[in-house]
């Protein structure tokens, strides 16, 4: 999968694509990414990229020559590639778009700066505007990092054969269930017996209490989305009722 990132600061993506994992993805050439500063498609001997709003207002906007230029260099070699533009203005990023998205073969990540960029970007350029969440970053760097590393896991080889993205939180739309490692006692805080019995149905049914507790606890908008048997929704009426809080929020 080829990641083409549009940026004005390509120094921010030096450190976070050399270390660990996505570091060896690159290095074995499941992932390329390709850091694409927008300067560089300026035409003036200033090399502007950013200019006042028309109509007054604070702050600049980023000006649309130099961002068409840069999305049509990376284009060039594959017209099918996907662009997408990082903006609080976009659909959130969630497991279930990023599992979409890692279908993908190249995508064009656009970095916004300042008030963002011209509208025309949006309107000639952009095949998708994806937020990371409801806050206001100062680029949209970090933003094409969080996407770059959650694609990335889930392609094939990545992750080593000990991980798997298969068991992940919000891949079946539940939280994970708790982890527990050596040492068996740490300042006697133990461990749930059942994880060291060697009973895996045990442990599995364990595993899946826990996933579906956390879940209705932390998260029960996800339940929407889970889909449970009878016995999880047993289960969940049970953590309910010892909550003390009214039946399942599914309406079931
Ligand atoms: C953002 C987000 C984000 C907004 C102004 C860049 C900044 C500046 N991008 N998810 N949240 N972008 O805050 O994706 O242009």
């Amino acid at each position: 999968m080829r990641f083409d990132i549009l940026t004005l600061f390509p120094a921010m993506f030096s450190s976070p694509f050399e270390a660990s994992i996505l570091g060896k993805a690159v290095e074995k050439g499941l992932i390329e990414i390709r850091i694409v500063n927008i300067r560089d498609f300026t035409s003036d001997k200033h090399h502007v990229v950013d200019d006042t709003p028309y109509g007054g207002g604070q702050g600049m906007v980023m000006k649309v020559e130099p961002i068409a230029r840069a999305i049509e260099w990376a284009k060039a070699e594959s017209p099918s590639a996907w662009t997408i533009y990082l903006t609080p203005q976009g659909r959130s990023f969630n497991q279930e778009r990023a599992e979409a998205l890692s279908s993908k073969t190249h995508l064009i990540l656009l970095c916004g700066r300042y008030e963002g960029v011209d509208e025309r970007v949006r309107e000639m350029f952009v095949d998708e505007e994806v937020s990371i969440g409801d806050y206001v970053l100062t680029g949209g760097e970090l933003a094409a990092m969080v996407m770059v590393d959650t694609l990335s896991r889930l392609l094939p080889g990545v992750l080593g054969c000990d991980q798997s993205a298969e068991e992940d939180s919000f891949s079946e739309s539940l939280l994970e269930y708790p982890q527990y490692t050596r040492p068996i006692d740490f300042r006697g805080q133990g461990v749930p017996e059942v994880l060291v019995s060697g009973n895996h149905e045990a442990i599995f049914q364990w595993r899946r209490k826990e996933a579906l507790r956390r879940t209705v606890t932390r998260r029960p908008d996800l339940l929407a989305k889970a889909n449970l048997s009878e016995t999880d929704k047993r289960f969940i009426d049970e953590i309910l009722q010892s909550e003390g809080t009214r039946t399942r929020g599914d309406g079931v």
